[in-house]
């Protein structure tokens, strides 16, 4: 059908199916990670830690023998503490001490620092160090913190809320036509990112350039340094940050931690070498958490369950700093402008706020906002279905945005830019097989198990421009991206972008976008990406940001390279430049063709024969490269699953898993999916598994993995995937990011199957994760076990 490309890709260009350059180093075990580095005089760092959510510290005493080993904030007074700002109207700023000082605002926050040869003596010479506190009151929920009056987490604000944000749209007019009003409160719990590498860093001080430099495990190589030089207080040019392997990011590393200010300010006071390696136990209880949000909606719909209005509040518990340079702005941001999803309703009220607690600070984590608000929209839907008691797939084929309205204009202002979202959801429906999911509902399982089909549609709205970040108030991200191609000498390439490629498979799309125009092998072109010493500078990678905007700007680059190259090769072969022609990584005149290695050689050692006009800029460029409507480009997908419920035992097993996504031109479809089956993997562990949970005094609870559960292998199940692909009108190649996607429908689609699966027997979830003892507890409370 016409959803379905019909393009056929050259062997290495876009679109074709081949495996990841990088896979063979990390599969070998040969990975540079920061981790495994080593450095003649490299101390290892440890910090000290706060036992208490909330209190002041009242005085901090070092024992003698750790004199000269131990920092506090009083040690460090050329560096600032880390203030992200935001241009947002309501927004109160926090102020994150690199080591805290006056008070302690969460379990975990670091209060002192130390080095040694080990780790290990490090840690011992953290507990030469004895500091009292003065106790204060904790704010754990978004209740509590929300009816404090004084002693709020920062003590210069007027209440615990770092940013309200409002919009209305049609609310009154459309909401009072509704014959079909329906409510529901739906909860997603505080996680954390668990990444297989948590931060690493490593500094020392390059006297021969007289220069920091910094490794780190970093999404945003070039915004850490902006952020250091402001922080540390050394012009940009002084510091260089790399980026070397880093095991997993996943929004986890796209801020700039405080632990990387320490360590870099440590190299740049002594001149040497220092390490800090995050371990499971730190990330646990102290590494920012994410997802915790709150909704309440309010849906009017018509009797066939349209939905005329929607009306939510939704709440973000932002934990007690404001991350830099993405701010809690970011989430709440995100949220009110997301919540509409992919569905074409004209009336709109909502708020959403952040309160400030005392739990760790609250990042961006791969989905953001996105997964809370689709887990959000879709149970509402699925609840007016139940309402007007039609199936939730129908209800939500009459919601889609329609194909012929594309490009569509919706209430929040979103514009979706192509595709037919209906169609993903009926071919999500096929693929599942409805019809023998509801006959095999109704035999019943023998081993006495219910059975459930859950379904969501989502829009990923990815590569944000310069004009969304800033809507979203965050100053410090320039939101374009560039790129820097260079042909070698013997004819290979290397491309040079400032985002950072941290398992997408860079090294490889960005290698077949070079491919497609230049026609150099994959294996002679090399990706340079996360080194500010050697990159254009760059927003980063998040956001699904990546494609889009630097694969934009390597093509840019290699389609303004061509005309050079067609002029040396069309030299050669003694031919006019507009009989010329550059294929397959030749440039060809008729019969006769010259490859690429012989122009760069003609460039690079022998100009002496070239004309005189050929551009001295020679065959390497430097471009920026902005998207045609910079406000995202939106890919979309529909989800579905079936699962089995076991009502005695609360376990609930995924039977079936489909995938009916839309990115526009896939650059690899391979990659494409790998990283939708990881997306998935993780939405699985929000629906399932994952909870940060914390006790009335802001202790956590879970500080090993054997108290926090994440999915593994047996926890995911074979998913099917299908494609559609509806170019873009705005982007290279029509390609849409798509990196976060999977992460964003689990939630959505496993609570709508077992709330199906459960539907005789009067319960209904609205809280991830759903774990076995809440299923039973639900159970028991409705009088069902
Ligand atoms: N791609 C493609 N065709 C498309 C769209 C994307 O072939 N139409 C390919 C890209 O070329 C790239 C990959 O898919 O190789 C992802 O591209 P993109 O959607 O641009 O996303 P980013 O590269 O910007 O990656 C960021 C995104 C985010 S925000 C999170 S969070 C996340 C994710 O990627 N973190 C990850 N995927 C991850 N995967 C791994 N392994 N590790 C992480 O930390
Ligand atoms: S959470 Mo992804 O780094 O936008």
């Amino acid at each position: 059908d016409s959803h379905h490309s019909t393009f056929t890709a050259k062997p290495q260009g876009v679109g074709a199916r081949i495996p990841r350059k990088e896979d063979a180093r990390h599969l070998h075990g040969k990975g540079n990670f920061i981790g495994n580095m080593s450095m003649p005089g490299l101390s290892e760092v440890a910090f000290l830690r706060s036992p208490l959510a909330h209190a002041r510290i009242t005085r901090v005493k070092v024992s003698p023998e750790a004199e000269g080993h131990v920092f506090l904030r009083s040690s460090m007074p050329d560096a600032k503490d880390i203030v992200a700002n935001s241009t947002l109207p309501t927004y109160q700023a926090s102020g994150q001490p690199p080591l805290a000082h006056d008070k302690v605002r969460f379990v975990g926050e670091p209060v002192a620092m130390t080095f040694a040869a080990t780790r290990a003596e490090a840690e011992d010479l953290a507990e030469l160090v004895d500091v009292d506190y003065d106790e204060l009151p904790v704010y754990v929920d978004i209740e509590g913190a929300e009816a404090a009056t004084e002693n709020f987490v920062h003590d210069h604000w007027k209440d615990n809320v770092f940013v309200t944000l409002n919009a209305n749209t049609n609310f009154d007019e459309l909401s009072a036509k509704a014959e079909v009003v329906v409510k529901r409160e739906i909860d997603l719990s505080r996680q954390c990112m668990l990444p297989m590498e948590g931060i690493a860093v490593l500094a020392y001080w390059d006297n021969q350039v007289n220069q920091l430099v910094i490794y780190t495990a970093t999404q945003v190589p070039h915004l850490i340094r902006t952020g250091l030089s402001e922080f540390l207080d050394l012009p940009q040019e002084q510091i260089r940050v790399i980026s070397p392997d880093v095991g997993g990011g996943f929004g986890y590393k796209c801020i700039l931690q405080q632990e990387e200010l320490c360590v870099a300010w440590l190299a740049k006071t002594y001149k040497r070498p220092f390490r800090y390696l995050e371990d499971r136990r730190e990330h646990l209880i102290a590494g920012a958490n994410t997802r915790e949000h709150h909704y309440e909606m309010t849906a009017y719909a018509d009797k066939q369950g349209k939905l005329l209005a929607l009306d939510a509040k939704v709440t973000i518990n932002g934990g007690a700093y404001s991350v830099w340079p993405f701010t809690v702005g970011l989430e709440t941001g995100q949220a009110l402008g997301n919540l509409p999803g992919p569905y074409a309703f004209r009336g709109y009220r909502c708020q959403t706020r952040c309160v400030a607690t005392n739990k760790p600070g609250f990042l961006p984590y791969r989905g953001v906002a996105r997964t809370g608000v689709c887990f959000a929209i879709e149970l509402l839907l699925d609840a007016v279905a139940r309402e007007v008691g039609r199936e939730a797939w129908e209800v939500r084929l009459d919601n889609l945005v329609q194909p012929e309205q594309m490009p569509y204009v919706n209430v929040t202002n979103k514009h979706l830019d192509s595709g037919d979202y209906p169609a993903s959801l009926r071919r999500a429906l096929e693929m599942i097989d409805v019809n023998a999911v509801r006959e095999r509902q109704q035999r019943g399982e023998p081993d006495g198990r219910l059975i459930g089909l859950g379904v969501a549609t989502y829009t990923e709205q990815s590569a944000h421009g310069t004009s969304v970040f800033a809507a979203w108030g965050t100053p410090v991200i320039p939101g374009f991206d560039q790129a820097a191609v260079k042909l070698t000498p013997d004819g290979g390439a290397e491309l040079r972008v400032g985002v950072h490629s941290h398992g997408q498979g860079m090294e490889t799309t960005f290698a077949q976008i070079a491919n497609e125009i230049l026609g150099i092998d994959v294996n002679r072109i090399r990706l340079v990406h996360g080194d500010t010493g050697q990159t254009p500078y760059s927003s980063g990678t998040y956001a699904s940001r990546s494609l889009v905007m630097s694969g934009g700007a390597v093509s840019t680059a290699c389609k303004q390279l061509v005309p050079r190259i067609k002029k040396i090769g069309a030299h050669l072969l003694e031919a006019s430049v507009d009989d010329v022609v550059l294929e397959d990584g030749f440039v060809k005149a008729g019969d006769r063709q010259v490859p690429m290695s012989q122009i760069c050689n003609a460039w690079y050692v022998n100009p002496q024969h070239l004309p005189a006009d050929v551009d001295p800029a020679g065959l390497e460029i430097s471009v920026g490269y902005r998207p045609k409507v910079d406000t995202g480009s939106f890919t979309y997908c529909s989800q579905a699953a079936v699962v089995a419920v076991d009502p005695n035992t609360g376990a609930i097993e995924i039977l079936d898993y489909v995938v009916v996504e839309d990115c526009g031109r896939m650059i690899n479809p391979l990659v494409v999916e790998g990283q939708t089956i990881g997306g998935i993997a993780q939405g699985i562990g929000t629906a399932l598994y994952e909870e940060m949970p914390y006790d009335d005094q802001g202790q956590p609870l879970a500080s090993t993995l054997a108290d926090y559960i994440m999915p593994g292998a047996t926890e995911v199940p074979n998913i099917r995937i299908d494609h559609f692909e509806t170019l873009s009108p705005h982007t290279e190649f029509g390609a849409k990011g798509m990196g976060e996607g999977g992460a964003i429908a689990p939630p959505a689609v496993i609570f709508g199957a077992v709330n199906d699966a459960l539907k005789d027997y009067g319960v209904e979830f609205t809280r991830t994760p759903l774990s076995p003892h809440r299923l039973l507890d639900a159970l028991a409370d409705a009088g069902r076990s």
